[in-house]
């Protein structure tokens, strides 16, 4: 852990709503673990002679069960996903929007929003799944939809849970993978618009955006209708070819990127015990390897060092003042 990136919990709540209402696009990366949510929290690059950088974190259910070698399937559920978040929430300073998968029945949505609200996390998103859902991506999973009016109560039960109006309650939509298609999509865009939802986040498996499209189009005239607009999210994951910038501009706010920084270390990991043993040694594996001195640096190792150091110089000069002065009063005659 490192010092340097700390907040307090309500300093850090209110961004990502903050951020929601200026204009742009937001981006979130994925973070599974305390070292993803520092990389992610700390990624810049220059484009365009300008500092990009994601604006928060996305806590993945998918990703934090896979680095617990659990498949995402509500298995991994209340305090020990509370201990993951906290240990996230302990080494970065951007705003953290969770994944609450169906958020289970009303009192344990009530409860979870309102310990995520204490600790400073941003907002949840609950899927209109039946418990226990299955993740969406899976090729054959076969999933059962919630009844809209009972996932609405659901969003309400949350909301009355909360003590600030920093929190959101974005309500996901599986209409797409489940195959009910658009009219039911839209349908329960309206229900969970009107039960208080913060946000939508609309889900396709799609390798293209055209659902996610077509369901932006019907919505600005469910918001029409019901005389307010709410943010909408998206993952681009299948249909990965679109930019952040054009899913903002047909009217997505929200984009996540969700399962990026677990699946590039399931690469490397995979890459290097393969490499070690076939060459029978390490050697060919350190390109795939960070050295360590950058993880040491990431995790603040090396502040410690440096403190350490500072101490022991300190020590140093103290014992030297003392010696010159037994010299000096020696000299005194003393
Ligand atoms: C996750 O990241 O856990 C998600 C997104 O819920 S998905 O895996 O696409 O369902
Ligand atoms: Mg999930």
């Amino acid at each position: 852990m490192t010092l340097r990136h700390r907040i307090l919990a309500d300093a850090r709540r209110s961004r990502l709503r903050a951020l929601l209402e200026r204009d742009g696009p937001v981006r979130l990366i994925e973070a599974h673990n305390g070292l993803a949510g520092v990389i992610g929290n700390l990624a810049s690059v220059k484009v365009n002679d300008k500092e990009v950088e994601f604006d928060g974190l996305w806590f993945s259910s998918f990703t934090s069960a896979a680095a617990k070698g659990l498949p995402d399937a509500e298995l991994y559920v209340g305090t020990r996903r509370l201990e993951t978040i906290d240990e996230i929430l302990t080494v970065t300073n951007k705003p953290i929007l969770v994944d609450g998968d169906t958020g289970g029945d009303c009192v344990n949505f009530e409860y979870f929003c309102s310990k995520l609200e204490m600790v400073g996390v941003s907002g949840v998103v609950i899927e209109d799944k039946v418990v226990p859902k299955r993740n969406s991506l899976g090729e054959d999973s076969h999933h059962s939809l919630e009844d809209p009016h009972v996932f609405a109560q659901k969003i309400a039960r949350g909301r009355s849970a909360l003590q600030s109006n920093d929190f959101l309650i974005f309500a996901r939509i599986e209409s797409f993978i489940s195959n009910a298609g658009l009219m039911d999509a839209l349908h329960r865009a309206r229900v969970y618009l009107l039960a208080g939802a913060d946000g939508i986040l609309i889900h396709s498996k799609q390798n293209h955006p055209g659902e996610v499209y077509e369901f932006l189009r019907g919505y600005e005239e469910i918001c029409r209708e019901v005389g307010f607009r709410r943010p909408v999210a998206a993952v681009p994951t299948s249909y990965n070819g679109v930019s952040c910038m054009q899913l903002y501009e047909h009217g997505v706010k929200l984009v996540i990127y969700a399962n990026h920084l677990l699946r590039a270390a399931h690469l490397a990991m995979g890459a290097v015990c393969k490499l070690i043993l076939e060459s029978d040694g390490s050697m060919e594996a350190s390109a795939f390897c960070s050295p360590i001195p950058a993880i040491f640096d990431l995790v603040g190792f090396q502040d410690i060092v440096g403190k350490d150091r500072e101490r022991m110089n300190e020590a140093a000069n103290k014992a030297a003042g003392n010696g010159n002065l037994v010299k000096l009063q020696k000299t005194d005659g003393g």
